[in-house]
């Protein structure tokens, strides 16, 4: 039996539409899956809740754990999780290569693994007042052992 003109038309139509339907959803699905991986943090990842002041900096690892310098240990997956207290900023240590918008009402995050201990400079990356330029802290990357000390002196003072 002939295949009728009309029905050869639609074969024609559907088989690329079905071809470009399998190649979008493969490359949907492994540009997402990729991505995924690239989002998701270690188990062991150091989260510590960041806000941005008209000109100061907050660091808060929980506990009531509050300090005005990022103290972060060596080696260590660390996410930031920044939201602003006021007006936009923007949170920036070029040691690290990072920098991201720090916006009221918004959590945005940004995530590091620093290399080698020492110190750097965390700085505000966008005009936010009059002192915008004194809005910048220590970052302070620490050897294991000091960060634990840190940390215990830390939540020692808090309770
Ligand atoms: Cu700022």
């Amino acid at each position: 039996m002939a295949v009728k003109p009309r029905s050869k038309m639609l074969a024609f139509l559907f088989v690329p539409f079905a071809l470009l339907v399998l190649v979008v959803s493969l490359s949907l699905y492994s540009g997402f899956s990729v991505w995924g991986l690239f989002r998701q943090a270690p188990e062991n990842a150091l989260e510590i809740k960041v806000t941005g002041y008209q000109w100061y900096w907050k660091f808060d690892y929980g506990q009531g754990i509050i300090s005005d310098q990022l103290n972060v240990p060596v080696g260590q997956t660390v996410i930031l999780n920044l939201t602003s207290g006021d007006v936009a900023h923007s949170f920036s240590v070029d040691q690290f290569g990072i920098e991201e918008d720090v916006l009221p009402g918004q959590i945005t995050s940004v995530r590091f693994q620093p290399q080698k201990a020492g110190s750097s400079v965390a700085i505000c990356g966008v005009l936010c007042g009059t002192r915008h330029s004194l809005m910048k802290t220590n970052v302070n990357v620490l050897p294991t052992d000091a960060y634990a000390e840190w940390y215990a002196k830390a939540k020692a003072e808090v309770y």
